[in-house]
């Protein structure tokens, strides 16, 4: 388990590097323990980068999807994976981290990333996300101002998810038309991030990417919520699985895939903005339709429609057109809708057993369902 100290910075990581030069770049990361932190972190040190990642402080240890590139820093001779304690909301730790890390490049990943719970802490939701995004920029903008580090690069996690109601396929120029306070609260992100390009000529980009998944997906998103029951479901510690609406439609990806996407914006000669996505769009319905079909068995059987996992308004459609990624950044993804689909499945079946091997021996309760 990782923590990042009170007041400097204490972990770090052995990611294996092949292309480690003398004089590596410093990236800064917010949101390094989410979904997308722990793979762009791996992506990173693989590149030869040395990380910075800020966390926030939680009663529990909050580091579990970047555990495994952890070094204890009384062990570690090369730190190259370094924590510190900042926060979204604080905008003296960003400029504070800033201004000691000197990153060449900072990734903006860090949200309240649910849709559904957005509805409930609206407020919050907009003060981590859009303000977020804001007191980042201006930190990158007053560090630049004092230090003269012009040449630092900024990348904004935007969504898919700003283009609510706006009918597919959805590209660069396509109207937002947001349907939740979280995505009125990335389109926010998204102009602050334009703005800060024109007004003071910051090297900073929009990545707009459709949804993406994978083993390390938080479990009350759809997609991981499906899988985690489908391993739990074949290995007979649970039954039935709840849901809303069958009927939304995504394009869905691969993390692995998109986390590089965000670095190859970051290489180009001008900063703009790009959809990321798969092209390729599908129902919940055909998710469990793949994902029980895949262990046989028929999610007919298993799945319970509950009405409060409906959203007040929700998004029908969403399906990227990436051709400006494509052209430009050379990108595309490896991992197909089935592909990932089984990735996960996979890997749930894998954890459910490991899971029965508890419950059995009494450490836990059955009934607790992810
Ligand atoms: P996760 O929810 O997995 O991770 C969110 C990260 O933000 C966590 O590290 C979390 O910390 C951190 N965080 C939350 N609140 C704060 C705060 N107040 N201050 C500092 N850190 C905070 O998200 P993903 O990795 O899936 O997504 C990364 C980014 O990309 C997010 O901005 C998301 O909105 C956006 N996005 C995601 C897509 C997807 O399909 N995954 C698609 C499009 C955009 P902790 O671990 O402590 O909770
Ligand atoms: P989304 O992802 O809202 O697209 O946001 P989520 O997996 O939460 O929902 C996808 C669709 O599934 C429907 N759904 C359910 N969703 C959840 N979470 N739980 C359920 O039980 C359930 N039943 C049906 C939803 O109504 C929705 O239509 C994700 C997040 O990662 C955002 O941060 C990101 O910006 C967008 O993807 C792109």
């Amino acid at each position: 388990m990782a923590d990042a100290g009170s007041t400097t910075p204490t972990a770090s990581t052995n990611g294996d590097s092949t292309t480690t030069p003398s004089s590596p770049k410093v990236a800064l990361i917010t949101g390094i323990t989410g979904q997308d932190g722990s793979y762009l972190t791996e992506f990173l040190l693989n590149k030869g980068y040395e990380v910075h990642g800020l966390i926030r402080r939680s009663s529990n240890f909050n580091t579990q999807r970047i555990d495994h590139i952890y070094v204890d820093p009384h062990n570690a001779h090369k730190a190259r994976m370094k924590l510190h304690y900042a926060d979204l909301s604080d905008a003296s730790s960003l400029r504070r981290w800033l201004d000691t890390i000197l990153p060449d490049e900072v990734y903006n990943l860090a949200a309240q990333s649910h849709v559904a719970v957005s509805f409930e802490i609206p407020d919050y939701t907009a003060d981590v996300v859009a303000t977020g995004a804001l007191r980042l920029l201006e930190a990158v903008r007053s560090h630049i101002a004092a230090s003269g580090r012009s040449h630092i690069r900024y990348y904004q996690a935007g969504s898919s998810e700003m283009f609510g109601s706006t009918p597919p396929p959805q590209s660069e120029t396509t109207p937002f038309h947001p349907r939740s306070p979280y995505a009125a609260s990335k389109c926010a992100a998204h102009w602050y991030t334009v703005n800060y390009r024109e007004a003071y000529g910051i090297f900073a980009c929009n990545g707009i990417l459709f949804n993406h998944e994978s083993p390390r997906r938080g479990e009350n998103f759809v997609t991981r919520k499906i899988t985690r029951a489908v391993g739990r479901i074949k290995i007979g510690l649970q039954s039935k699985l709840f849901l809303g609406n069958l009927q939304a439609s995504r394009d869905w990806g691969f993390a692995g895939d998109y986390v590089e996407a965000m670095w190859l914006m970051l290489q180009q000669e001008k900063p703009d903005d790009y959809v990321v996505a798969t092209e390729d769009s599908h129902t919940v319905e055909e998710f469990l339709e793949v994902a029980f079909g895949y262990v046989g068995l028929n999610w007919k059987d298993h799945v319970v429609i509950d009405k409060r996992y409906f959203r007040p308004t929700e998004v029908d459609n969403l399906k990227g057109d990436a051709t400006k990624a494509k052209k430009v950044l050379g990108w595309k993804p490896k991992v197909n809708f089935e592909k990932l689909v089984k990735m996960m499945v996979d890997n749930d079946v894998e954890m459910a057993k490991k899971e029965k091997v508890l419950v059995d021996a009494g450490y836990i309760d059955a009934q607790q369902q992810p």
